[in-house]
């Protein structure tokens, strides 16, 4: 028998014997009257495989998090890397009649079409780890390998200190898009530290074995590196012991990732001095069975994606970093006091906005101090410092703009009191150095591009260049910004179509307005699209062409963000065209995060919202279901 009829014939035995042991009752109603019928919810559990550390920690930490729920069970396949075995084992999972599937998927891109399949015979779907193609699944929860490069490449340059050196980045091929986010990641705080010279070695694999190999093999040119970056805590033992076997182990800075507890893992070569830090890789089994009860309980606002903060654990900080892990939650039992500065009241977003926040203080018991800025940055650093003043649990700001924060944000880190960015976010420098504790709100960047995706796909060009008008909303502020990099993202690849006029209009109705009034006093009209950051812009636009006799949804189409009932109302009038959305109403996820955050769970790095996209051939069907 040939060597390949072999191999075969063990893989499909194993694909039988696992799937036996997994099948072990037929129905589901077996399952469930197995436990005196307490269980209300099956929970599928598929893993790409029950090899990689990370993916048994997975599972295993999935199970410990269970224990606290005599409503659910779960069922877990192994698809012991093999895509064809993943989908089979989810099909099998959906015949079981599971009421929610978890998977981390064995390929992104592979995986993308049979998880839609899952979504689309609404079977909620939680992706975990590797983030799918597209938007089609519940929630997605897991790292962001970007950051964990980021955070490797600043400690590193921290520890330079500005002097000249030389670093050795090992990079595993096994998981492409890991390491590829993380080396981006890392390569773009290199990119910044010219000082520091950045030599890459690709290996064979993840392995300890192929890092010893090649530090070993490395030979002369280890004698210039100061510091070695590890795409993985086994590539880092696997250095640090081809360091010892040169006499190099005192002389090379190691820095791994990942941070598992267990002998040889990330945090025992931090205690032993085997290497300087590891970043976390956090799995997210508590917050996955936590939404995963919010979603079969229909709760409202559950986010779209839930990234993870990875930590830099050090010889310096591990035992704290192990406290706040292993700490127990308790919930305090007094009342939090939140300090809360709101932009203002500048749209009809904004208001639904504070009403949900409102709403969600009450329902969650919790003292909120609102103060409303006008949009005025000054009147919010000054409402902050009144927070501080106050001793208030925690700080809750949606910045007007992005810049200008860090000295607050440092006077109220130096109070011991976490701030959490809402809605809108500020700088990626603020961010890094820890001066906020977590952000909530949308994916800005998508809605630009969706927006743009959404006027290529339905705005036919009927002459060579088609031009675009952009209302933009406040100068500086992350939703502007990031709308208008996502639209132009797309916009590179569509020459067909020109922004031929940009401004800002704050967001409000009366900056819309004198946008176009402004542009019909310099030019006859010739716009075939207006591009509005929020529909407030796109209202005020509405109103003013009229007044100059120019049909608005049929003689300039108009693309709206944040799909509130006004837009939805223009769109039945054929006034707009399309309306992207950006959900308001999140008040009770940034209350949860609140209450979760006082009771010393470790908090997402992000928790983004959901939203889709509404245009006129659905408005009259969706208004009546729209929350705000
Ligand atoms: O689009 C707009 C509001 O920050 C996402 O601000 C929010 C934006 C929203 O004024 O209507």
């Amino acid at each position: 028998m040939s060597k390949r009829h072999l191999i075969l014939i063990l893989c499909l035995l194993t694909v039988g014997i696992s799937t036996l042991l997994t099948w072990s009752r037929n129905t589901k109603d077996e399952a469930l009257n197995a436990n005196e019928g307490k269980v209300e919810y099956i929970i599928g559990v598929s893993q790409a495989n029950m090899r990689e550390k990370w993916r048994v920690a997975l599972v295993e930490e999935l199970e410990k998090e269970i224990q606290g729920y005599d409503n659910i069970r779960i069922i877990t396949t192994d698809a012991t890397s093999s895509v064809e075995k993943q989908k089979l084992d989810i099909s099998h999972l959906m015949g079981f009649g599971i009421d929610l599937l978890i998977i981390s998927p064995c390929d992104e891109k592979e995986m993308t079409e049979k998880i839609k399949e899952v979504y689309d015979s609404n079977i909620p779907v939680i992706v975990m780890d590797r983030a799918i193609e597209g938007f089609d699944y519940t929630l997605y929860i897991g790292p962001d390998n970007t950051v964990i490069g980021q955070q490797a490449g600043n400690y590193i340059a921290a520890m330079f200190d500005g002097k000249p050196g030389k670093v050795l980045e090992l990079q595993g091929n096994n998981l492409p898009i890991q390491s590829e986010e993380r080396s981006i990641g890392f390569a773009s705080v290199m990119d910044a530290h010219p000082e520091i010279e950045r030599s890459v070695l690709k290996l064979q694999n993840e392995s300890k074995d192929s890092a010893y190999d090649a530090v070993l093999a490395a030979g002369e040119e280890l004698k210039e590196v100061d510091a070695i970056f590890a795409h993985s805590d086994y590539i880092a033992l696997g250095a640090y012991e081809a360091l010892k076997n040169r006499g190099l182990e005192n002389t090379i800075a190691i820095v791994g990732s990942d941070g598992f507890k267990e002998e040889d893992e990330g945090i025992d070569l931090v205690q032993s001095g085997r290497i300087e830090a590891t970043i976390s890789c956090p799995i997210g089994a508590r917050e996955a069975i936590e939404y995963a009860m919010d979603i079969l309980k229909n709760e409202t606002g559950v986010p779209k994606q839930v990234i993870l903060r990875s930590y830099t654990i050090t010889q310096k900080n591990v035992e704290n970093y192990l406290d706040k892990m292993n700490a127990t939650y308790e919930d305090s039992g007094r009342k939090i006091v939140v300090g809360y500065s709101q932009v203002g009241q500048e749209s009809q977003w904004r208001l639904a906005n504070t009403n949900s926040i409102q709403t969600a203080a009450d329902i969650f018991n919790i003292r909120l101090l609102l103060e409303d800025a006008n949009q005025s940055q000054e009147r919010q650093i000054e409402a902050i410092r009144g927070f501080i003043r106050e001793g208030v649990d925690v700080i809750v700001v949606s910045p007007v703009v992005e810049t200008g924060w860090d000295e607050v944000l440092r006077e109220a880190k130096a109070a011991g009191i976490p701030v959490v960015m809402s809605d809108r976010n500020v700088t990626q420098e603020d961010i890094e150095e820890d001066l906020i504790t977590t952000y909530i709100g949308a994916d800005f960047k998508e809605e630009g591009r969706r927006a743009m995706r959404w006027i290529r796909d339905n705005v036919e060009p009927d002459k060579k260049q088609m031009k675009i008008l952009q209302l933009q909303g406040n100068k500086g502020a992350s939703p502007t910004e990031e709308r208008q990099e996502g639209f132009e993202e797309v916009l590179k690849e569509c020459p067909e179509y020109k922004i031929v006029y940009s401004d800002h209009g704050n967001f409000t109705f009366e900056g819309g307005q004198k946008i176009v009034r402004e542009y019909l006093n310099q030019y006859k009209w010739d716009i075939d699209i207006i591009y509005a950051h929020n529909d407030d812009m796109a209202l005020g636009a509405i109103e003013e062409l009229k007044k100059h006799g120019i049909k608005p949804g049929e003689d300039v189409k108009i693309v709206s963000v944040d799909a509130t009932k006004a837009a939805f109302l223009a769109m039945i009038e054929g006034e707009l065209n399309c309306a992207v959305e950006c959900n308001p109403v999140f008040g009770n996820q940034l209350m949860k995060a609140v209450r979760d955050l006082v009771s010393g769970k470790p908090m997402p790095f992000k928790i983004i919202t959901e939203e889709k996209i509404y245009d006129e051939s659905v408005a009259e069907d969706m208004i009546k279901l729209r929350e705000y």
